[in-house]
C-alpha cells in the first residue's frame, strides 16, 4: 500500500494543560505534558502526519493559533480545557476552520461535574475523543489521519 500524503496537524491544548502529571493524577494520568507531546510526536510521525503541538493559559492566543491554522493546517486537534465551557470566541475561530476538528479530553467531562457537560466548542467539532487519558491524544491523532483521508 503506498504512503499516505504528508498532511499538516495542529494540536493545540487550553489553559492548565502543562500542569498534566504534576497535579491531579487521578483525573489526568500520571503522564507530564512533556511526555504527552513526544508520545504525539511518534504517533504522527508513524501516520506522516506534521505535528504543531502546543499549550497556552491565554484564550487569545489559542484564537490566533486557530486563525493560523486556518493559513497552515489540513486538521486541527483540541483541548480547550476550561475554555471548553466558557468561550464562544474560541467557538467561532474554529467555525472558521475548514477542515476537520477532533476535540479531545483526557477525562470523561460528562462523569464530571455539570458545568463540564456543555461544551461550546463541540459545535465545531467533527468528533470527540474523551475519558480515555493520554491514549485518547493518540487516538485523535490516528482518527485525524483517518478524517484526512477521506474522500471529499
Ligand atoms: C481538561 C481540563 O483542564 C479541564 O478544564 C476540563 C479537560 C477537562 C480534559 O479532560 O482534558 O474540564
Amino acid at each position: 500500500m503506498s504512503k499516505p500524503a504528508r498532511r499538516a496537524v495542529y494540536f493545540l491544548n487550553g489553559p492548565n494543560a502543562n500542569l498534566y502529571g504534576l497535579t491531579d493524577t487521578g483525573t489526568y494520568g500520571a503522564d507530564t505534558f512533556e511526555t504527552l507531546e513526544s508520545r504525539c510526536a511518534i504517533e504522527a510521525k508513524r501516520l506522516s502526519l506534521t505535528l504543531d503541538f502546543r499549550q497556552s493559559n491565554s484564550e487569545g492566543a489559542l484564537i490566533d493559533w486557530v486563525q493560523e491554522a486556518i493559513r497552515k493546517a489540513d486538521g486541527l486537534i483540541v483541548n480547550g480545557a476550561g475554555l471548553t465551557y466558557t468561550s464562544i470566541a474560541l467557538l467561532d475561530a474554529l467555525l472558521a476552520f475548514p477542515g476537520p476538528i477532533v476535540e479531545v479530553h483526557m477525562s470523561n467531562i460528562y462523569r464530571r461535574e455539570p458545568f463540564r457537560h456543555h461544551s461550546y466548542i463541540s459545535k465545531a467539532a467533527t468528533g470527540i475523543v474523551a475519558g480515555l487519558g493520554a491514549d485518547g491524544y493518540e487516538i485523535a491523532i490516528a482518527a485525524m489521519r483517518r478524517l484526512l483521508d477521506r474522500k471529499p
